[in-house]
């Protein structure tokens, strides 16, 4: 039988997963419906699958691919998106391609307003959940609820991002270690 090099493989294992993991919960731009863009569907529910293909985190970028005049993209409530109502839309977009900047975690909800579009599934709705850059990683030990907690300083926004470069260029050091031995 073959004996594996454990001692060789795992710390690759090890950096791999930890760079997946870092990448993962990073903002991204996403082009929706990637080639297809953002167009009246001809059957079934191609943004839903779409969106199922991807995980998305507070600060992602989507961005709807359309020539301006034949579709627009407008961000709507839950109901709204629900029942294809285009008459009260919280915001809406008419040049494309157009960007929306996904600012809360939890569920967002796009539709086109022209016509029956929506009805025909050109709707988009996506979950948001909290960015590694904004939330507390989960190996810092549980904070006890302090009475003068105060919220982190607006300047203090770049230390997160910080760190996770920090992350990034000692993965890439244990790899180049690595790849010395
Ligand atoms: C959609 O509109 C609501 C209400 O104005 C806003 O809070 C939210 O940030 C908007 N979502 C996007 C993705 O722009
Ligand atoms: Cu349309």
């Amino acid at each position: 039988m073959m004996e594996m090099n454990y001692h060789l493989v795992m710390p690759w294992i090890v950096v791999l997963s930890a760079i997946f993991l870092v990448r993962s919960s990073l903002a991204a731009t996403y082009n929706v419906g990637d080639s297809t863009g953002w167009a009246t569907p001809t059957g079934g529910d191609p943004y839903a699958t779409w969106a199922s293909q991807h995980t998305f985190v507070v600060g992602d970028v989507l961005v709807f691919s359309f020539i301006s005049g034949s579709h627009t993209v407008a961000n709507v409530t839950r109901s709204a998106f629900d029942g294809c109502n285009t008459g009260n839309p919280l915001s809406v977009q008419t040049n494309g391609p157009a960007s929306f900047t996904i600012d809360t975690v939890g569920s967002h909800y796009f539709i086109c307003t022209i016509l029956n579009h929506c009805s025909l599934n050109q709707k988009l709705t996506i979950t948001a959940t909290a960015s590694t850059t904004n939330a507390p990683s989960p190996r810092s030990p549980p904070r006890a609820p302090s009475p003068n907690f105060s919220p982190p300083l607006k300047n203090g926004v770049g230390a997160p991002a910080m760190a996770n470069r920090t992350i990034y260029l000692m993965l890439m050091f244990i790899g180049f270690l690595l790849c010395l031995n």
